[in-house]
């Protein structure tokens, strides 16, 4: 059955990977299931025909057949659960990799995007400069715990899972920030994240789109 995702016609990122239809094309990468890709100007995600697709009016979107998702997490999850690479066979392995999912978007995740408000679309506020330190202290108290349990392993529970996946494209936004090179193990996690061939695949399909270039 094809699977069709949606992404934007123009990345605001020109191309670098940091919109999130990256993800969902590097988790069906993972697992080797080709994907049609619906690309969707910014007028064309709050008309009708998007928002019943996504009612927020947001990208990327995933179908196949009836089956109609938005949200990542539960496109990333929905992949790994019916195709096989992403997630572990034994079902506590399974449940600890979910786990990592969860957290990346529910507890690493959202001071990053503050981060990104803080600086993209607040820095022009006379209060901006006195806020930007403490959400980046925010994001640092992420960090910290993260780079701690992480350690010296290459991928936060055993084999690179769907966990690791989420994980990595959430931390990928911080690059320009510097504060990923404060937590070594964490830049060194992120680029071994970028170096997976199914990971390289999917950034240049997207990069291919933003720039007009076809993939290397
Ligand atoms: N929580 C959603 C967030 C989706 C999201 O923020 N998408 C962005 C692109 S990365 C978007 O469509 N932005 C345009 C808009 O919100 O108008 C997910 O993980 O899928």
């Amino acid at each position: 059955m094809t699977i069709t995702i949606t992404a934007f016609e123009r990345s605001p990122d020109g191309g670098k990977g940091l919109a999130r239809d990256t993800r969902v094309r590097w988790a069906l990468e993972e697992v080797g299931q080709p994907y049609a890709v619906r690309l969707v100007s910014f007028r064309a995600l709050k008309e009708s025909e998007h928002r019943a697709r996504n009612p927020f009016g947001q990208i990327p979107t995933y179908e196949e057949g009836d089956l109609v998702l938005f949200e990542t997490g539960a496109i990333v999850f929905h992949i790994a659960q019916r195709y096989r690479g992403l997630l572990p066979d034994d079902a506590n392995a399974r449940a600890r990799a979910v786990t990592w999912m969860f957290a990346s978007l529910s507890t690493v995740e959202p001071p990053i995007l503050d981060l990104s408000i803080a600086k993209v679309v607040e820095g022009d506020q006379p209060w901006g400069a006195d806020r930007l330190p403490r959400v980046m202290e925010r994001v640092r108290d992420r960090l910290k715990p993260l780079s701690a349990r992480l350690g010296d392993a290459d991928w936060l529970d055993g084999a690179f899972s769907a966990g690791d996946l989420m994980m990595v494209s959430v931390l990928l936004r911080l690059r320009a920030s510097g504060l990923l090179d404060e937590f070594p193990n964490l830049a060194a996690y992120v680029a071994r994240g970028e170096a997976r061939p199914a990971y390289q695949r999917a950034f240049e399909a997207q990069r291919a789109v933003n720039t007009g270039k076809p993939p290397s």
